[in-house]
């Protein structure tokens, strides 16, 4: 019977979206948890459910001796880990929630049947706990809860408390790698050969973003940045393409290229040891220099994903971007310049959003051109300054543990046939002007694209007084 087992509420056979895309990555917070508490002296399991179904898990959960479950947990998988964590409780487990999306719902996931919720790194707090109930302090120390810091939990009464934040590792170099030997991560590679003809890994060189966005979720890190140094990073990426032999790689930091001399380093290091694979990342267009995106391309980068959000330089304004649309205009062009690949991403409905900001984005992203982009009607997490700032306006319409944060509606706002209108003109609208700047374009597919972007247009007026909620 091991002291742990770690699972995540992830399961890709049940998501018909990402069935169809098929680009499956290992969750690297368990496993980074599993290799620190196995380094630790515990016997720490992983169930990985990415590639497994729920019935397995419940199976494996109601067969084998209870221990303490730990489930990661985000806003997608909520429901998940509520089924998860019942079937759990019901079998015996002491079970304990993690990661992004716990720490601001601790209350809720502990009246779901969790009882301990851990906020922000898992690691330490974990060790801790697990020392506790392994030593079962709680038979000799009816305050022992209280002393470990980074948990949440509800008394015997039910009182809820939180104990204060527990201090970050200071040194990640000195953190032992995720524990990938605990899943199937060659099953993960080979998914993506089959279905991309190359095989990826994902690896991160960094843990946290000082950064401000207000929509985005600092649950976990805070406003901190920590960097692991370039030659571990290299040793880990070495070890990964002599062990699993992948094509690509996708660095999954927030902003891979936020300190330049980390990056200088690192390509040094590729360089002095021969090393280049391609691979895709996330940065912000303020930092992408030209000599950035001259190291990234040197590197192998196929592709850059440039969080964009809107074209409207107030709205980027009041989500507190701190970012310029020429920026990101010219970043765009750059990476284009030296054959990389750009993403963008974008939103719609953000607080204070006019249709001239509809229309600015539709603008920039025409003229822009990146290669792909994905849009997203804007959804408040909890824990956000966007959060609290339209907190009022919020409709919970199912359960809060039937739904997610994405399907909070925001009382006022135009409704999703509003923006699935929106999101048709912009598509048609940025291949109009691709066609349009191309000597040989299709007239006939010009004035198809037209038609479709003038009813677009009336769509949205037709459907401008319509509410979300
Ligand atoms: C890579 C990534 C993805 C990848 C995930 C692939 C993969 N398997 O790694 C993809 C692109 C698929 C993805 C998708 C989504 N993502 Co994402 N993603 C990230 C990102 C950038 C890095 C994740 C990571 O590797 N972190 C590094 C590890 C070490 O940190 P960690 O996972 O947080 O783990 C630590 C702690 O949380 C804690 N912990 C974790 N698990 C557990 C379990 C227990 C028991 C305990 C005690 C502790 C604990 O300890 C760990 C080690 O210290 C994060 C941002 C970030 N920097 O973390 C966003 C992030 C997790 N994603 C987010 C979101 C919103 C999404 C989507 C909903 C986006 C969308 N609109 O579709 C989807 C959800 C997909 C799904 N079904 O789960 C949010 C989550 C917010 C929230 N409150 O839930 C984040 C935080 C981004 C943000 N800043 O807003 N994502
Ligand atoms: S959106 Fe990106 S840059 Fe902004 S705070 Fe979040 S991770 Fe940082």
């Amino acid at each position: 019977m091991p002291d742990l087992l770690l699972t995540h509420g992830y399961f890709l056979y049940e998501d018909p979206k990402e069935m169809q895309i098929m680009k499956p990555y290992a969750p690297l917070g368990i496993l980074y948890l599993c290799s620190h508490l196995r380094r630790a002296g515990f016997d720490v399991e992983v169930f990985d459910t990415t590639f497994s179904r729920r019935e397995a898990l419940f199976q494996h959960l109601r067969s084998e001796p209870p221990a303490v479950l730990g489930i990661y947990a985000n806003l997608m998988t909520r429901g998940n880990a509520i089924e998860i964590m019942k079937v759990a409780r019901e079998a015996g487990w002491r079970v304990v929630v993690g990661g992004p999306e716990p720490g601001a719902y601790a209350q809720e996931y502990l009246e779901s049947g969790a009882e301990f919720v851990v906020f922000g790194e898992g690691e330490a707090t974990l060790e801790e706990l697990l020392a506790a109930l392994r030593a079962k302090a709680y038979a000799t120390d009816a305050a022992w809860r209280s002393k470990i810091a980074g948990i949440a939990y509800l008394d015997e009464s039910g009182v809820f408390h939180q104990n204060p934040p527990r201090g970050q590792i200071a040194d990640l170099d000195a953190q032992p790698w995720p524990a990938r030997e605990a899943i199937d991560l060659q099953r993960y590679v080979d998914t993506w050969r089959t279905h991309h003809q190359q095989g990826s890994v994902n690896l991160i060189t960094a843990r946290g973003c000082p950064y401000k966005c207000r929509w985005c979720s600092h649950q976990v890190y805070g406003q901190t940045h920590r960097r692991r140094s370039p030659a571990k990073v290299v040793d880990e990426l070495e070890f990964l393409i002599g062990r699993y032999a992948p094509d690509i790689a996708w660095i999954s930091d927030d902003v891979f290229t936020i300190n330049h001399q980390w990056i200088r380093d690192y390509a040094a290091e590729m360089r002095r040891r021969g090393l280049r694979i391609p691979f895709e990342c996330i940065s912000r267009a303020d930092r992408l220099t030209e000599e950035m995106l001259d190291l990234l391309a040197e590197l192998g980068c196929f592709r850059i994903w440039i969080g964009s959000e809107s074209g409207s330089q107030r709205l980027l304004d009041a989500m507190e971007r701190g970012v310029k649309i020429e920026q990101v205009q010219r970043a765009v062009a750059a990476t284009r310049a030296r054959n990389i690949q750009s993403g963008m991403f974008l939103m719609w409905g953000y607080e204070g959003e006019e249709e001239q900001d509809i229309e600015a984005t539709i603008d920039h992203v025409s003229q822009s051109q990146p290669d792909i982009f994905f849009t997203t009607v804007s959804y408040p997490i909890k824990g956000t300054p966007y959060y609290k700032e339209i907190e009022s306006k919020l409709v919970q319409l199912k359960p809060w543990g039937a739904s997610s944060d994405r399907e909070i509606t925001i009382r006022g706002r135009h409704s999703r046939a509003y923006y699935a209108h929106a999101d048709r003109l912009l598509r048609d609208s940025v291949k109009r002007a691709r066609l349009a700047g191309s000597a040989d374009a299709d007239r006939a597919e010009i004035e198809a694209l037209q038609a479709s972007i003038l009813a677009s247009r009336q769509a949205m007026a037709a459907t401008r007084h319509e509410v979300e909620a």
